[in-house]
């Protein structure tokens, strides 16, 4: 499948094309992110090939992200804002709610609708250089991209409303600490370190990852007593997958990988 932006690349790795690697390719723009490239991410994430069980994002040039392209903010009205932003949505909601998990390759600039992109992975996997912040605080307008639902799923409302009202940008090393990216790698392995944890993922059971993806997010907001009852249909249909059976099977017979430190 050719992605439908120039600015966008999609290739499959792995042994039987099981990875698809996305990139963002507009360094000169620090991967501003166009309606155009927000389309093409969408249609890139919703027409995965059928071999594709993990996809990672990364960004081309010094940066991940530099978030909207503001060059084509300029004369939109209240509706068309509206429809702008539920666009974003749908783009985003294809990232995050897909067929498979995603990682994000993280460096440089991860900031605006950069980290609201980063933010609808499942994994982010940062390196030295990389740092965040939410200028639209600063720049008059609001998050766009799902970031005000996404972002605080990570590192609380508090935080957030302090990168808005005040500009603030975490490096690296905080972003990790708050938890913006649950890895951080020395400075330009961010890409192979993300794609080293595809290849551990692609060999988890497809129900596994479909649950984790589609069941985790969904019973973090449910009362406890949802949760529970969401958890029970989602085990019991994840055990049954014949997958399941072979892989417990193979571990009562000494033949699969015991945990190690
Ligand atoms: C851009 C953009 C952009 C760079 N839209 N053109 N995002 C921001 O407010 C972040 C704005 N960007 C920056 O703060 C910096 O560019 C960076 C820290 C990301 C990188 O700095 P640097 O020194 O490497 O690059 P630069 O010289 O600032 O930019 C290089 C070119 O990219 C330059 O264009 P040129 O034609 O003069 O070469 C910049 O204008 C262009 N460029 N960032 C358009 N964002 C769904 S709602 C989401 C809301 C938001 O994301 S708002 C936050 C937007």
């Amino acid at each position: 499948m050719t992605p439908s932006s120039p600015d966008l690349s999609l290739t499959l790795t792995g042994d039987r094309q099981e990875i698809a690697h996305v990139r963002l390719r507009r360094p000169a723009k620090r991967n501003a992110l166009s309606d155009g490239l927000i389309l093409a991410i969408r249609d890139a994430f919703q027409n995965l090939p059928s071999s594709v069980r993990v996809a990672v994002i990364s960004g081309e040039g010094e940066h991940f992200c530099a978030g909207l392209d503001l060059s084509e903010l300029s004369e939109r009205d209240a509706s068309e804002g509206v429809f702008h932003s539920r666009m974003w949505h749908t783009a985003l909601d294809c990232v995050e709610k897909g067929r498979v998990p995603v990682i994000a390759a993280l460096h440089g600039a991860v900031v605006g609708g950069g980290l609201e992109l980063a933010s609808a992975c499942q994994i982010r996997v940062a390196d030295e250089s990389a740092f965040y912040a939410l200028p639209e605080g600063t720049r008059g307008i609001f998050v766009g991209g799902g970031g005000s639902v996404r972002v605080p799923r990570l590192i609380g409302v508090a935080r957030m409303t302090d990168m808005m009202l005040t500009g603030r940008v975490y490096n690296a090393t905080d972003g990790e600490r708050i938890g913006l990216s649950q890895y951080l790698v020395p400075q330009g392995q961010s890409l192979e370190k993300a794609l080293e944890l595809a290849a551990r993922i692609a060999t988890n059971a497809p129900m596994t990852n479909f649950a984790l993806m589609h069941a985790l997010p969904r019973i973090a907001e449910q009362p406890a007593d949802h949760g529970f009852f969401t958890e029970a249909l989602m085990a019991s249909i994840a055990q049954s997958a014949p997958e399941a059976k072979e892989r417990v099977r193979a571990f009562l017979e000494g033949k699969a990988a015991k945990v190690t430190k």
